[in-house]
C-alpha cells in the first residue's frame, strides 16, 4: 500500500512529507493506522546526527496510538480494530531479560531494531524500490507501520488518540521512572533537573506517590507555572544560584532522597548524583546524552552510599504496564492535556521540531 510519511533523508536536514510504499504484515507482524504521534527530544537528537545509532534515510517517531487494520500469520494478541500503542521497548515474556523479572529491556527484537529493520532483516517502507529504515521499531512520523506483535500494547477504544499517544514515551518514561525504576516512596524528597517533556511527567509521579518536596530545575523561567501545576514545591533555575547543588542540599537538609537527570546533559548528571542524600541517595539518568559523551563524578561520592541509576521507557514492561497508565489517565490520576501544547498536521511537522528547541512547546503532536 501507499502511505504519507515526513522521511528523515539525512541528518540535520528538515524531514520531508513523501509518499511511500508500505509492504504488508508478514508473520507475527501488525499493520496499523498511526493515528496521532507526539514528537520527543529524542526524535530530534537522532535528526540531528549526535545518536550513535541514526541511520538515514528513516521514518522516524516514536510516541505514537493508532488502530490495528491487519495482522500476519500467528499474530493472536491483537485484532483489527483494536487500538494500539506501538512499543519502542517491546514485552515477548520469553526471552532471558523478559523472564528476569529485573529489566523492562526485552532484547528478542534489539539488534534488527537497532539497524533499522523488522525481525526478519528487512524493511517494510521503501520509495522508488529504495529501501527507507524503521525507526526505534515504531516509525510513528509515517502514517501506516508495520510492527511486530510484542511491540503494541493493546488499550482501551474510548482513550483518545492525540493524548494517549504521549504515553508511548514521555508520559511511561518519566511516570514510570518513579514508580517502576525508582519506587520513590510516600514522603521522599525528589529533585527533577529539566522540566521539558519527560521531567514535567516525573514531577507528577512523584507527585502521585506522595513525594514531600519535589525540586524543579530548569533553565528556563518559563517551565516554573506549568511545573507548579504539576507539583513542584520549589523552583531553581541555575542561572540564578551559584551552586545548584549547595541550594537542594540546603533546601533538603542533606540531599534529596532521589533526583532525576532528563536533560541529556553530563555535567547536569554530576549535579543530580551530587545533590542526593549521603548514604542513601539514588539518582536515576534518564536524558539521552550525544555520542561518546562521557559521565564523571568523585568515587567519594558513591563510596558514601549514593547510587548512580538509569531507566529506559520509565522501566515499564509495555503490553503490560502501557494499558494501565491509559487507565490512570482516562481515571484522571494523571494529567496530560495541559501537556500538549500544540496540535499539528504532518505538513508541520518540522514546526513541531522548532517549538521544541526554541523551548516553546511541552509536546506538540502531529494528527493525521
Ligand atoms: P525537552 O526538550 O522537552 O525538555 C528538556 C528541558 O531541559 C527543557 O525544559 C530545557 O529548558 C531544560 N534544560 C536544558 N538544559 C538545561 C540545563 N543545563 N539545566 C537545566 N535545565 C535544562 O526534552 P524531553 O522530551 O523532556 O526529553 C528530555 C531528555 O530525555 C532527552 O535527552 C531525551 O532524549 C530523553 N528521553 C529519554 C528517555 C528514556 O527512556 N531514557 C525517554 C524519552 C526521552
Ligand atoms: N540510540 C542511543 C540511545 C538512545 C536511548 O537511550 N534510547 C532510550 C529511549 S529514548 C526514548 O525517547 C532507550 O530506551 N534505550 C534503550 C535501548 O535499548 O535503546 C545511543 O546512544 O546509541
Ligand atoms: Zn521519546
Amino acid at each position: 500500500m501507499k502511505t504519507r510519511a515526513a522521511v528523515a533523508w539525512r541528518a540535520g536536514a528538515p524531514l520531508s512529507i513523501e509518499t511511500v510504499d508500505l509492504e504488508g504484515p508478514r508473520a507475527g507482524e501488525v499493520l496499523v493506522e498511526v493515528k496521532a504521534t507526539g514528537i520527543c527530544h529524542t526524535d530530534q537528537f537522532t535528526l540531528s546526527g549526535a545518536d550513535p545509532e541514526g541511520l538515514f534515510p528513516a521514518i522516524l517517531g516514536h510516541e505514537g496510538a493508532g488502530v490495528v487494520l491487519e495482522v500476519g500469520p500467528g499474530v493472536t494478541s491483537v485484532r483489527p480494530d483494536d487500538h494500539v500503542i506501538p512499543l519502542y521497548t517491546p514485552e515477548c515474556r520469553e526471552c532471558k531479560f523478559c523472564l528476569s523479572r529485573k529489566t523492562n529491556l526485552c532484547q528478542r527484537i534489539r539488534s534488527t531494531q537497532g539497524r533499522g529493520l523488522m525481525p526478519d532483516g528487512t524493511s517494510r517502507f521503501s520509495i522508488d524500490g529504495k529501501p527507507i529504515l524503521h525507526y526505534m521499531g515504531t516509525s510513528t512520523f509515517a502514517n501506516h507501520i508495520v510492527v511486530p506483535e510484542i511491540a503494541l500494547a493493546k488499550v482501551r477504544a474510548d482513550a483518545p488518540f492525540d493524548t494517549v499517544c504521549y504515553i508511548g514515551c514521555g508520559v511511561t518514561t518519566g511516570v514510570g521512572a518513579v514508580l517502576f525504576t525508582a519506587k520513590v516512596e510516600a514522603g521522599a524528597n525528589v529533585a527533577v533537573f529539566g522540566l521539558g517533556g519527560i521531567g514535567l511527567n516525573v514531577v507528577q509521579g512523584a507527585r502521585l506517590v506522595g513525594a514531600d518536596k519535589i525540586i524543579g530545575v530548569d533553565l528556563n523561567p518559563e517551565r516554573e507555572a506549568m511545573a507548579r501545576q504539576f507539583g513542584i514545591t520549589h523552583f531553581v533555575n541555575p542561572r540564578d544560584t551559584p551552586n545548584v547543588v549547595d541550594t537542594i542540599v540546603q533546601l533538603t537538609d542533606g540531599g534529596v532522597d532521589f533526583s532525576f537527570e532528563c536533560i541529556g546533559n553530563t555535567s547536569v548528571m554530576r549535579q543530580a548524583l551530587e545533590c542526593t542524600h549521603k548514604g542513601w541517595g539514588r539518582s536515576i539518568i534518564i536524558g539521552v546524552a550525544p555520542a561518546g559523551a562521557e559521565i564523571s563524578t568523585r568515587p567519594f561520592q558513591l563510596v558514601t552510599g549514593r547510587k548512580w541509576e538509569g531507566s529506559a521507557f520509565g522501566g515499564a514492561r509495555g503490553r503490560t504496564d502501557v494499558p494501565k497508565i491509559v487507565d490512570w489517565y482516562m481515571d484522571r490520576k494523571i494529567r496530560i492535556d495541559e501537556l500538549i501544547t500544540h496540535r499539528l498536521p504532518l505538513e508541520d511537522i518540522n514546526r513541531g521540531f522548532e517549538l521544541m528547541e526554541k523551548g516553546e512547546s511541552i509536546r506538540s503532536v502531529v494528527i493525521y
